[in-house]
C-alpha cells in the first residue's frame, strides 16, 4: 500500500532512504532545514549509473499536514530534538522509524511519543557516500532490519520488506560494527576496508576480542537478547561489513574531516560510559575521537 512518509535528516541516509522510498511507490516529504534547496536527488549505483527522484522538499515551519509514517534518518545525537520539532505534525496513532547509527539514540524517542504511537528501529550496513547536497554514491551492498522496539497495540511493521523479529539483537551487532569500524577509519584516515589490512588490523582484532568479551564474559548488556547473537560469528560479521563496504569513507572519517560533531557518545562512548565493564581500549578510543587534534599521537598509541 502506498504511503505518505516524512524522511527526516538530509545527509546520506535520508537521501538514500527517500530514493528508496520514491522507487517502491511511496510519496515522500524530505524535511530540509534551509529555505533553499535541491529540486531533485541524484542517486550513482555501483557502476556509475545515476537516476534522479523528486521527493517534495519541505521545512518544517512551511508543512501544515500530519504524517502517519516518520523516517527519521538523523545522526544519533539529533534524532529526539529532530523529532520533537516535529512531533505536533505527527498523527496520534503514526509510526516512527528511527535508523540512527549506535545504541541509545532510538530508545530516548519512547517517553516523547504520543499515547497511540509506535517506534520502529532499523539498522542499515549499506555504504553511501553523500557527494553534494543534492547526490549520493552507492558505495557498499549491506543488509537492512526494522523491528519494533515500542508499540502500544500490535502493528504492522511500515517497511516489511525489512522486517526483522528481534531488532534489539540487531541493534547491538550494529553498535559492534560501529564501534570498531569507525573509530579505526577515523583515527586512522583510511577507508572501511582498509583497517582490514596490516597494520590497524591487529587493533581490529583486540577490539572485536574486547566487544565480544563485553556481551559475553561481563554480562554487558544486562539483558537477555544478547545471548541471541551469534558472538563466534560477530568478528566476521565486522570483516564482511568493512569489506562489503571497502571504498566507503565511514560516517565518523567523513564527521572528523569536516570538523562536525561525531556520534561517538552513542558508539565508543556507550562502552565507555558502563561502569560496569571493563573495556579499556573502546575507552581510548573514545577519547581519542573526542580529542581530534591529537589523532595521530593516538595512532601512534593504539600501534604499539
Ligand atoms: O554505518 C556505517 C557508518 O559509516 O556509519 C558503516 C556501515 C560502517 C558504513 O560506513
Amino acid at each position: 500500500m502506498n504511503k505518505h512518509w516524512l524522511v527526516i535528516g538530509c545527509g546520506a541516509l535520508g537521501m538514500r532512504w527517500a530514493a528508496r522510498l520514491l522507487e517502491q511507490g511511496h510519496q515522500v516529504t524530505l524535511l530540509h532545514r534551509y529555505q533553499t534547496h535541491p529540486t531533485e536527488i541524484s542517486v550513482e549505483d555501483s557502476s556509475g549509473i545515476k537516476q534522479s527522484y523528486q521527493p517534495n522538499f519541505a521545512t518544517s515551519a512551511s508543512l501544515t499536514s500530519k504524517f502517519e509514517q516518520v523516517l527519521i534518518c538523523t545522526k544519533a545525537y539529533d534524532a529526539l530534538p529532530a523529532f520533537l520539532d516535529i512531533k505536533s505534525l505527527t498523527r496520534k496513532s503514526a509510526d516512527i522509524v528511527c535508523l540512527c547509527n549506535g545504541f541509545g539514540a532510538q530508545q530516548e524517542l519512547i517517553p516523547h511519543l504520543k499515547e497511540h504511537q509506535s517506534l520502529w528501529a532499523g539498522v542499515t550496513n549499506e555504504g553511501t557516500l553523500k557527494i553534494n547536497d543534492s547526490s549520493i554514491r552507492l558505495t557498499g551492498e549491506g543488509d537492512t532490519f526494522i523491528g519494533v522496539l515500542h508499540s502500544p497495540t500490535s502493528r504492522p511493521n511500515p517497511l516489511e520488506d525489512f522486517h526483522c523479529a528481534n531488532i534489539e539483537c540487531r541493534l547491538l551487532e550494529k553498535l559492534a560494527i560501529n564501534a570498531v569500524i569507525n573509530p579505526l577509519t577515523a583515527i586512522f584516515g583510511v577507508t572501511n576496508g582498509e583497517i582490514l589490512q596490516t597494520p590497524v588490523r591487529n587493533i581490529f582484532d583486540a577490539a572485536v576480542a574486547e566487544i565480544k568479551s563485553c556481551y559475553r564474559d561481563q554480562g554487558f548488556p544486562h539483558h537477555p537478547i544478547t545471548k541471541e547473537l551469534d558472538l563466534e560469528m560477530l568478528g566476521n560479521r565486522i570483516a564482511t561489513v568493512a569489506h562489503m563496504t571497502g571504498l566507503n569513507h565511514s560516517s565518523m572519517l567523513q564527521d572528523i574531516r569536516l570538523k562536525r560533531k561525531t556520534e561517538v557518545d552513542y558508539i565508543c562512548g556507550y562502552f565507555a560510559k558502563q561502569e560496569q565493564i571493563e573495556c579499556p581500549l573502546q575507552d581510548l578510543l573514545y577519547e581519542a575521537i573526542n580529542n581530534p587534534a591529537e589523532l595521530e599521537s593516538y595512532q601512534r598509541k593504539l600501534l604499539n
